[in-house]
């Protein structure tokens, strides 16, 4: 018996007659854990050594070339009615997948170690954290679950005491994209994840845990599991503000979430929450309170820098595993966007030279660490009661029509804006770059249930409580033919800034059919290079173009038919009818 708890060890060893290890390991979660499995993944060539004097205890892993992203189309809800997994997911019958990935699993580690990690999402003592038990064959899965949670003895602790955990089941397999699923039983809290040893794929207490099966319990429980970054913004008067925000993969959340105040903000502070995912829990006085279920980033390596994101920048520098970037001719790690260094070798390892017209990192390499390498790490991460949020924001990757920043005129209004978000497509996830799709909340690739039951559930809190964080949309991505019409990152604040003291009622703003745009003079872009015709641009809503987007949208929520709340269409035709007049 490897521990206390009954349900967890039959478990464990139903999982081993299925997939036949020739050893089972149970985590504790010790540094000198996380060093073995290094040391064992350095002799196998699972893990390189990057240069240790000017990236100390930094490593590169190269996945398999066929095994770089998220696989949406591979990504299933396994619920017994097909309907509660909506058309936003892929659904399969629950005895049917359990069939299928029986046949995938058995016999699978043969040969392998198997590793139980237990893990808690959130801090160990907070009532909002939730755990659960990943098994798998994977070293580099156990050494981004140390990075990245809170895991091992403690977490067992908790496990034993509370009895309850959301089971993870996990394999590299042969790694053929044939015989790859991600599969969710929300019914069973079990997850079953085979053939990706790539990131949400596979490090299951991420979007698989944390999202897909929180959503749906949230639901069941009235909270909210998001896609969101927490940051904590500290203005000259020492006000703290806690903002969470929701942009699909790859639209700036980290970034975000570690921003540097432009030089001309003084004595404002940033400091990050968290950088991914957020559980809102709503107190007595109807005050949404976030806590980061995560410890650690699995974050996009391309476009940072020192001058992009310092802070972001920094915390790779040491202690932090890299997948897929290139090398350079001193061993460092490199990637586009990187101010120095030559790289010689590519994220496949062949050579490299920089007149080669290929990318030399993988656009969706990203880099692992604990979020204590962040700079502006906040202790507040730690907090079992989380943070009050007082805005939430949407965002998505527009190059046309959706403005830097609006405010949604109420809560249901703000639901129907976040329902509403589209983005174009990122390397994050397998399949075309730059098209623009519907990406609800941020939430399409990782909602766990039917998103008309969603948006309802995002509804109903409008009617517990009169103290909701109020709703803004922004967009960093606009374009005209010289690129980038905002220049983003840590001039971001300039528009925090203007959502703040929209929180604070401290200022007015120009009320349009899709909400309330700044008054240009509001934004302040003191030390800022912007012209003039630019930042107009960037605050114009065209009715006609508005339209366009308007029916678009309406389009989409058709595809939920009658379980689409009304409310969300009775949003729409205020817009629709404001829009026309
Ligand atoms: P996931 O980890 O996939 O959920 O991504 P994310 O939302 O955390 O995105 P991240 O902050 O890692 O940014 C993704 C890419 O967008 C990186 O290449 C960034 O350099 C770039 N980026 C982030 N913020 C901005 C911005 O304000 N403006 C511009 N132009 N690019 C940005
Ligand atoms: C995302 O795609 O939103 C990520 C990376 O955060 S992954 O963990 O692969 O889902
Ligand atoms: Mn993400």
């Amino acid at each position: 018996m490897n521990t206390k708890n009954k349900e967890l060890q039959t478990w464990v060893d139903e999982v081993a007659t299925l997939t036949n290890p020739s050893e089972i390991y149970w985590c504790d979660g010790s540094n000198q854990e996380f060093q073995n499995i290094t040391a064992q993944m350095l002799e196998s060539g699972d893990l390189l050594k990057l240069n240790q004097e000017t990236f100390p205890n930094c490593y590169l892993h190269r996945s398999d070339q066929r095994d770089v992203a998220r696989v949406e189309h591979l990504t299933f809800i396994c619920t017994s009615d097909r309907d509660d997994a909506g058309p936003n997911n892929n659904w399969m019958e629950p005895d049917e997948a359990h069939r299928k990935l029986d046949e995938l699993f058995r016999n699978c580690m043969s040969g392998k170690t198997m590793y139980i990690i237990p893990y808690c999402m959130g801090p160990i003592d907070s009532v909002y954290s939730r755990c659960g038990v990943e098994v798998t064959d994977s070293p580099y899965v156990v050494a981004n679950m140390f990075l990245m949670t809170r895991m091992g003895t403690k977490a067992l602790e908790r496990i034993e005491a509370e009895n309850q955990f959301v089971k993870g089941m996990h394999s590299i397999g042969d790694l053929n994209p044939d015989r790859r699923f991600i599969m969710h039983f929300p019914e069973e809290l079990t997850i079953r994840s085979i053939g990706s040893g790539y990131g949400g794929n596979a490090l299951l207490g991420k979007k698989c845990h944390a999202l897909r099966i929180a959503s749906w319990q949230a639901l069941k429980e009235n909270w909210l599991a998001e896609h969101m970054l927490i940051v904590e913004i500290e203005n000259p008067q020492q006000e703290k503000f806690y903002i969470a925000a929701a942009f699909p993969s790859a639209c700036g959340k980290t970034n975000l979430a570690m921003l540097i105040p432009p030089d001309t903000f003084k004595g404002w502070k940033v400091r990050t929450i968290g950088d991914d995912i957020a559980w809102l829990h709503m107190d007595e006085d109807g005050r949404f309170w976030a806590i980061n279920p995560e410890a650690g980033y699995f974050g996009v390596v391309p476009g940072t820098n020192q001058e992009t994101n310092k802070n972001a920048y920094e915390t790779l520098q040491s202690n932090a595993i890299y997948t897929n970037v290139g090398i350079t001719d001193t061993n460092e790690p490199w990637w586009e966007g990187k101010l120095e260094g030559k790289p010689i070798k590519d994220w496949k390892g062949d050579d490299y030279s920089s007149t080669d017209n290929h990318n030399c990192a993988h656009p969706n390499s990203r880099f692992t660490v604990s979020a204590k390498n962040n700079p502006g790490y906040s202790d507040l991460a730690d907090s079992p009661s989380g943070v009050p949020i007082c805005a939430i924001i949407f965002g998505g990757r527009r190059s046309e029509l959706a403005p830097l920043v609006y405010e949604a005129k109420d809560w249901n209004h703000g639901v129907l804006v976040g329902a509403s978000v589209g983005s174009e497509t990122t390397a994050a996830a397998s399949g075309d770059i730059g098209v623009v799709r519907r990406d609800p909340m941020a939430m399409k690739p990782f909602c766990g249930y039917n998103f008309a039951d969603y948006w309802r559930h995002w509804f109903a809190f409008s009617k517990q409580s009169n103290n909701l964080p109020k709703i803004f949309h922004v967009n960093w991505f606009r374009k005209n033919d010289q690129g980038f019409l905002w220049p983003g990152f840590g001039e971001n604040l300039r528009v925090l800034d203007w959502i703040i003291q929209r929180c604070q009622n401290k200022i007015d703003a120009k009320e349009t059919p899709i909400g309330y745009v700044p008054m240009k003079e509001d934004i302040n872009t003191s030390g800022l290079n912007i012209s003039d015709e630019n930042l107009n641009a960037l605050l114009t809503i065209e009715p006609d173009q508005w339209l366009i987007e308007m029916n678009a949208i309406k389009e989409y929520f058709n595809e939920f038919g009658k379980r689409l709340p009304n409310q969300l269409l009775n949003e729409h035709a205020k817009v629709v009818d404001s829009l026309n007049k």
